[in-house]
C-alpha cells in the first residue's frame, strides 16, 4: 500500500487556509490592442485543423512537456488539477495501444455504434484502421482523476472533474498548435485498456487519446470538418 499511495498521491498542499496576494503578472492592454490580438489568435486558431495522418517526424519531448505544462495552469474545481497526462513515445508502446484500441473500433464500426451514430461520422470518413496510433511520434492519454489520495494516503474528492479535464484539454491541444504541431483527439470506445496500458490506478478514467505530431505530406481534412457555425447561431447578446 505505501508504494502504491506514494506512486499516485497528490500534492496539493494540505493547509486548507485562505491567503490573499495581489494578482501576479497583470497585464493591462488598450480597447485596440485587445482587438488586434484577439483577431490574431482567431487567424491563429483557424489554422488548427484535425488530421488524421500523421508523418513519423520527431518532436522533442521539450515541447511535450512545455505544453503539458500549459494544460497544467488550467482552471480546476478547487484547484484540485484532477488530469493526468500519460505520453508516449515508445514504438513499441504505441504499437500496444494501437492493436488494443483498434480491437475495441472493429467492434464498434461493426455494430456495438448505432446507425444513427455510425450516419454522423460518414462525413468525417472515420474507420476501424488506426495507422496514426503508431505512426505520430507522440501519444498523449488524458486521464481523468475522480477522486485523489493525498500524501498521507486518504482519499479525497474531485470537483468539476469533467469539465476541468475539458479546459485542460483546450489548453493543451492550443498549446501544441501554436507550437506548430497538429492534433486528433481518438476516443477508442471503450477506454478502459488504457488504464492497463499506461499504468493509471481504475480511479482514474480515460477520456481520450491525443495524437501529436505533424501532418503526412499528402494528409487531408475532412470537407464536413471545415464547416463551422456562423456567430449569430453560437452566441446571444443581451
Ligand atoms: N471512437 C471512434 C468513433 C468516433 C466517434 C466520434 I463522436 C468522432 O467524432 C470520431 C470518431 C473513432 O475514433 O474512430
Amino acid at each position: 500500500m505505501p508504494d502504491k499511495t506514494e506512486k499516485y498521491a497528490s500534492s496539493i498542499p494540505l493547509d486548507n487556509n485562505y491567503v490573499e496576494l495581489p494578482i501576479p503578472d497583470r497585464w493591462t492592454l488598450s480597447d485596440d490592442e485587445m482587438i488586434k490580438k484577439s483577431k490574431a489568435f482567431y487567424e491563429l486558431m483557424k489554422k488548427r485543423h484535425t488530421v488524421r495522418q500523421y508523418s513519423d517526424r520527431p518532436v522533442p519531448r521539450e515541447v511535450i512537456e512545455n505544453c503539458i505544462k500549459v494544460a497544467g495552469l488550467a482552471p480546476s474545481g478547487a484547484n484540485h488539477q484532477p488530469w493526468h497526462f500519460a505520453v508516449i513515445e515508445n514504438p513499441e508502446h504505441k504499437q500496444k495501444i494501437r492493436d488494443a484500441a483498434e480491437e475495441e473500433e472493429r467492434t464498434f464500426y461493426a455494430g456495438r455504434a448505432s446507425d444513427e451514430w455510425l450516419g454522423a461520422l460518414e462525413p468525417i470518413g472515420t474507420n476501424d484502421h488506426k495507422p496514426h496510433l503508431t505512426t505520430a511520434p507522440w501519444l498523449i492519454v488524458i486521464f481523468a482523476q475522480r477522486t485523489s489520495t493525498d500524501r498521507n494516503g486518504r482519499k479525497f474528492k474531485n470537483y468539476y472533474v469533467n469539465e476541468s479535464v475539458g479546459i485542460a484539454t483546450g489548453f493543451l491541444i492550443t498549446a501544441l498548435h501554436q507550437a506548430g504541431l497538429t492534433t486528433l483527439t481518438h476516443t477508442p470506445n471503450p477506454m478502459k485498456f488504457l488504464n492497463e496500458l499506461c499504468d493509471r490506478p481504475a480511479s482514474e478514467k480515460p477520456e481520450m487519446i491525443l495524437v501529436v505530431g505533424h501532418p503526412a505530406e499528402d494528409a487531408t481534412v475532412p470537407k464536413h470538418a471545415k464547416w463551422k457555425k456562423p456567430l449569430d447561431e453560437i452566441m446571444t447578446v443581451f
